[in-house]
C-alpha cells in the first residue's frame, strides 16, 4: 500500500498493460510498457504458470494457479526476458523504456 502511494506520487500517470497465459503460451510475447507500467499477468489456462524474469532485473508473480493475476510495477528501463518456472519453453519478452 505504501509503495503504491509513493509511485503514484512520483510517477503522475503510469498505465497498465495485461498478459494473458493461454494454450501455454504469454499473449502477447513481446510488451513494450513504460517505467512505472504496471504488468498483469493473467492464468487462463488450468495448469499453473508463473511469469518470472531471466535477465539481471529480478522479478516473479509466483504461482498463479487458474484465474490468478500477479502483477509487476516495471522500475528498470531495459529489455528483459521471462520465462514461466514451470514450462521453460513459453519464453516471452518486456521492453521498458
Ligand atoms: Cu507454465
Amino acid at each position: 500500500m505504501m509503495f503504491w502511494l509513493l509511485l503514484q506520487f512520483v510517477v503522475p500517470t503510469p498505465h497498465r498493460h495485461t498478459v494473458e497465459i493461454r494454450g501455454m503460451e504469454f499473449h502477447p510475447a513481446e510488451l513494450t510498457v513504460a517505467v512505472g507500467d504496471t504488468i498483469v499477468w493473467i492464468n487462463r489456462d488450468i495448469v499453473p504458470h508463473t511469469a518470472t524474469s531471466a535477465g539481471k532485473t529480478e522479478w516473479n508473480t509466483g504461482p498463479l494457479a487458474q484465474g490468478d493475476s500477479g502483477a509487476y510495477v516495471a522500475r528498470v528501463a531495459g529489455a528483459v526476458s521471462y520465462v514461466c518456472t514451470f514450462h521453460p519453453t513459453m519464453r516471452a519478452r518486456l521492453h521498458v523504456r
